[in-house]
């Protein structure tokens, strides 16, 4: 092994390939793994070609309402939609999610209606909405930080007692690239491993972290870290939502039943940019982008449905009419929210009056009031 002698550690390059498990190749062809069986009926499948194909005509139109200066801004899950709804429905109903703030897809199948995502990038609520009714908890921006909180609730849900019971459930904390960077990822990975807390650390590795690519975060596959905290690690051909649906079902019943945790890290690509702030043409080759496409997560279910004779063009073109209604009633629901009024910030902050809050909401009431003397 070749030793980069500027730094004396071995060269990444030089590292044995890590295994990926793929269930469905990019041409859409079915391969067997031994650790992961897996058997959808033609209808399961279908149905997970609709949750891609809307999910990704959401984000196409979440974007096109933020540039059309509609939201504040929005972070598109372009070329990671396999990776979310195969995660997303590997799900059971007492499982409990911890997402980053990409997770729109996990979002769909938990039934969070993607208005109350679109109200929280237009700036018109205080959070979203209420992560007990869908066990799916508020987007998170500060990088890593969910992961401390989910392997806390993990902790919780150990201690009363459920585990290995019809009633289990499982937690699942998602998070990128550059988040494993962070130590509130290093601090989760050693209270989970070391309280055995059920809990799945699901990592979409999509290469960049805004535009820090993957070089500089790990010399090492990330899967690997998990050996050096003593719990399992894989990685998942994150463009194959057969594979991903496998393999986070696989680690969710071993957290159910008290194995703790796994790290999985589904191997993928964003198509897009960071968020619609940023401009990925600065400092990424579109010859990479290019490279990814024909590894689409959509493309490869569409020809194995094809290939497989369990789909039609009319179930094609049903589809995509969907998806483009489902986008419509979402832009005509966008237009239509309410502006929140000013002094609507100062509510849900506690849910008691508090002296200190109660008197900066009169100082801003007093600030407001203040341009109405202001003759016209
Ligand atoms: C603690 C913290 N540091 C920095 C940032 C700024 N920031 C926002 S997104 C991001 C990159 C995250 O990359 P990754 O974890 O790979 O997730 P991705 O956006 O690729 O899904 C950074 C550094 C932040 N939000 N929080
Ligand atoms: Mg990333």
């Amino acid at each position: 092994m070749a030793i980069d002698s500027a730094r004396g550690a071995p060269d990444v390059r030089e590292l044995a390939e890590p295994e990926l498990v793929q269930l469905l190749t990019p041409e859409g062809e079915r391969v067997e793994h031994p650790d992961y069986p897996l058997d959808l009926t033609p209808e399961q499948v279908r149905g997970l070609y609709r949750d891609l194909v809307i999910v990704r005509r959401i984000d196409l139109e979440a974007v096109a309402l933020t540039r059309q200066g509609e939201l504040g801004i929005w972070a598109s899950l372009l070329g990671q939609e396999a990776a979310q709804i195969g995660s997303g429905r590997a799900l059971g109903d007492h499982d409990m999610v911890f997402p980053t703030y990409r997770e729109h897809g996990v979002a769909w199948c938990r039934d969070v209606d993607p208005l109350k995502l679109i109200g929280l990038f237009r700036g018109v609520s205080n959070g979203g909405w209420d992560p007990a009714e869908h066990n799916f908890h508020l987007y998170t921006i500060v990088i890593g930080s969910q992961t401390l909180h989910a392997t806390g609730y993990a902790m919780g849900v150990q201690r009363d007692g459920v585990l290995g019971t019809p009633n289990a459930g499982a937690v699942i904390a998602y998070f990128g690239d550059g988040a494993t960077s962070q130590g509130d990822v290093n601090e989760s990975f050693v209270f989970a491993s070391v309280f055995n807390a059920p809990i799945v650390f699901f990592c979409q590795n999509n290469q960049w972290a805004i535009s820090e690519p993957l070089e500089k975060q790990s010399r090492i596959p990330l899967y690997r870290r998990a050996q050096g905290y003593g719990f399992p690690g894989l990685r998942v051909d994150g463009n194959d939502v057969f594979a991903c649906l496998a393999v986070t079902r696989k680690a969710l019943e071993a957290a159910r039943t008290g194995q703790g945790p796994t790290l999985i890290e589904a191997y993928t690509y964003r198509m897009g940019a960071h968020t619609t702030t940023d401009d990925p043409t600065r400092y990424r080759l579109k010859a990479e982008e290019e490279a990814w496409k024909l590894k689409d997560p959509i493309e490869r279910v569409k020809a194995y449905l094809v290939r497989g004779d369990m789909a039609d063009a009319a179930f094609f073109d049903e589809i995509d009419a969907e998806a483009k209604q489902v986008a419509a009633d979402l832009r005509k629901a966008c237009l239509a929210m309410p502006d929140p009024g000013p002094m609507d910030i100062f509510a849900d902050v506690y849910a008691d009056a508090h002296p200190l809050m109660t008197e900066e909401q009169e100082q801003f009431a007093a600030y407001l009031a203040s341009f109405e003397e202001v003759p016209s």
